[in-house]
């Protein structure tokens, strides 16, 4: 090679940098198509809202009503629905910003929602979060500002935080934000904890003339509403990036026929994630914690579980296979979610703060009645230390941070040694979570989340407050929709208290997608029926698939999905 060809290929690669690979120039180009009601004469157009029939409610309505008694009246727990209009909003002013955990999409949200404004609106973006939203980070998003981020994954656009928005002083700031910016509007794009944010904020703006939305955002795929948010987003990019990892690694094991490979996937409590990863690619054994708890079993019956599909494979000379554990599992095992529960209190009290690691395992223990005592003592101490944690600030156990693969490897590795000696049994262990987050969006997430973007613009400059986005009808085109996120709250125990949360969605027993894995799952156990359905597709035919789980639910015929014309 030439000195000059060195450098045309070092030049090359330089030009790269800064989200310029082939890749990510090329998804840019990928085209979104549009709901019908968003589109007039092949330009985008901002559609109005009608009130529908249709009410939701969650457990508890009464009780909502009361803590969120202005945006109970203004929406009445009404959904609505996108209808076409001729005149468009002028001169608002909205602010954008992401909560949370990041998930795939979140660009082509704010992208949407810059684009149905159009020139006659403003749009802010508010940086890292909530936080930046009490500190008044904001900068303004030109139109031309969104071209570089569509199709693209991760928040780093605007970045992202968990802080809640709790205390009247947290509201006072919101509100000094919302009058220095002259904010007619904030989207809120985040969880179900965020979404929680997203209606005490709403209510509180309320009397200020400053409309709220939520946009439906989190991997775990814990926050649905029926046919009206099938999905949130981001899930299907996770779960098509987990499962092209867990595939290879299946095609891996019977070449090399000698590794059991124990697998935790990210979704926090619900098991969502590690059902469709099961789906798309067959494993030996997954663990679904909805149905531990179900099921009422013991940590030794699931270890009993695992235990023998290793033993009942050795003896067909099967020494490899791969286990699936939800990240949330602990949580769901009766006796441990009764530790936890009490961990809660405990780590509600005034001085457990400040306290030591060492001295809070310590009075923790004391602190245990005598079966708790010895159910603590038996753990590891790696989890005995993460249950003894710092909350996340909406109280909730950082369940990611809590090795559950490795105590199941060293509890099976026992069992399986006394159910039969002569098996060879070699565990590795996986945490995948990280890896899904922030990949770009597959072509579902990708028009999924601009529509989702166009519906919260709309929304908010139509001056809509206190619902959530949604597109409904995924298979037949798409239809612009609101939630009203007073509807979706319920109460929940949290840090030696209970709180006003939205409900999360989990895996329903009687759900068809848990039906069909359970049919198949003995199958899967028995031999090595997996598949492998490698990486996300986004141009050509296999790019236009929803989630498996998804597609069962609703019962839809194919794995297609159809949002615009
Ligand atoms: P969200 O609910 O914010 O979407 O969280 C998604 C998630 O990926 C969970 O599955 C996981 O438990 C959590 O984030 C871990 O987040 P982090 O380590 O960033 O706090």
């Amino acid at each position: 090679m030439t000195i000059t060809t060195e450098k045309v290929l070092v030049d090359h690669l330089i030009s790269f940098e800064s989200h310029q690979s082939p890749f990510e120039c090329a998804i840019r180009g990928i085209e979104l198509p549009v709901i019908a009601e968003f589109e007039r004469d092949g330009r985008l157009s901002c559609p109005d809202f009608k009130m529908t029939d249709r009410v939701v409610e969650a457990d508890g309505a009464e009780r909502t009503r009361t803590a969120f008694p202005n945006i109970s009246r203004l929406t009445g727990n009404h959904v609505l629905t996108a209808v076409q209009s001729d005149v468009a909003p002028k001169g608002k002013r909205v602010a954008v910003l992401f909560s949370g955990g990041p998930a795939a999409g979140g660009h082509n949200v704010v992208a949407g929602i810059r684009r149905i404004l159009g020139p006659d609106n403003t749009l802010f973006g508010i940086k890292a979060g909530p936080l930046g939203l009490m500190l008044g980070d904001c900068f303004e998003i030109g139109l031309s500002d969104v071209d570089g981020i569509l199709n693209t994954g991760g928040f780093d656009f605007l970045g992202s935080d968990r802080t809640k928005i709790k205390t009247a002083e947290d509201m006072a700031r919101v509100l000094a934000t919302v009058q220095k910016f002259k904010l007619d509007g904030i989207i809120v794009v985040g969880g179900d904890d965020s979404n929680t944010n997203a209606a005490f904020i709403a209510d509180y703006l309320a009397p200020h003339d400053c409309a709220v939305i939520g946009v439906p955002k989190t991997i775990d795929g814990d926050l649905q509403v029926g046919d009206l948010v099938p999905i949130s987003f981001g899930f299907d990019t996770a779960t098509k990036i987990y499962s092209e990892i867990v595939g290879n690694i299946l095609q891996d094991t019977p070449s090399s026929r000698k590794y059991w490979h124990f697998i935790k996937l990210m979704g926090r409590s619900a098991s969502h994630v590690a059902l469709e990863v099961a789906l798309q690619t067959h494993p030996a054994v997954t663990l679904i914690s909805e149905e531990i708890a179900a099921r009422n079993m013991t940590l030794s019956q699931v270890v009993e579980q695992i235990a023998e599909a290793v033993v009942a494979r050795a003896a067909s000379g099967i020494n490899h296979g791969v286990v699936l554990i939800p990240e949330g599992v602990i949580e769901f095992i009766p006796e441990i979610k009764a530790l936890v529960r009490v961990s809660n209190e405990f780590m509600a009290g005034d001085d457990v703060p400040t306290a030591s690691m060492a001295a809070r395992v310590q009075r923790f223990g004391n602190h245990l009645n005598s079966d708790m005592k010895i159910l603590f003592a038996g753990l590891p101490e790696s989890i005995q230390t993460k249950l003894l944690m710092d909350r996340d600030s909406h109280g909730n156990l950082q369940v990611s941070q809590i090795p559950s693969e490795e105590l199941f490897i060293e509890l099976t590795e026992k069992r399986v040694a006394e159910l039969d000696p002569a098996v060879k049994f070699a565990p590795l262990n996986h945490f995948f979570g990280y890896e899904g987050r922030c990949g770009a969006p597959t072509r579902f997430d990708a028009v999924y989340t601009y529509n989702l973007g166009l519906v919260a613009g709309a929304l908010v400059v139509r001056g809509k407050s206190g619902y959530m986005a949604g597109v409904s009808d995924i298979a037949s085109g798409g239809k612009g929709v609101a939630i009203p996120l007073s509807g979706l709250i319920t109460t929940e125990r949290r840090s030696g208290g209970d709180h006003m949360v939205i409900k999360k969605a989990l895996v329903e027993m009687e759900s068809p997608a848990f039906k069909f894995f359970e049919s198949r799952r003995e199958a899967w156990a028995k031999s090595d029926m997996f598949s492998s359905p490698g990486p996300r597709q986004l141009w050509g035919p296999l790019g236009n698939q929803v989630p498996m789980t998804v597609a069962l639910n609703l019962g839809a015929e194919s794995l297609g999905f159809l949002i615009g014309r």
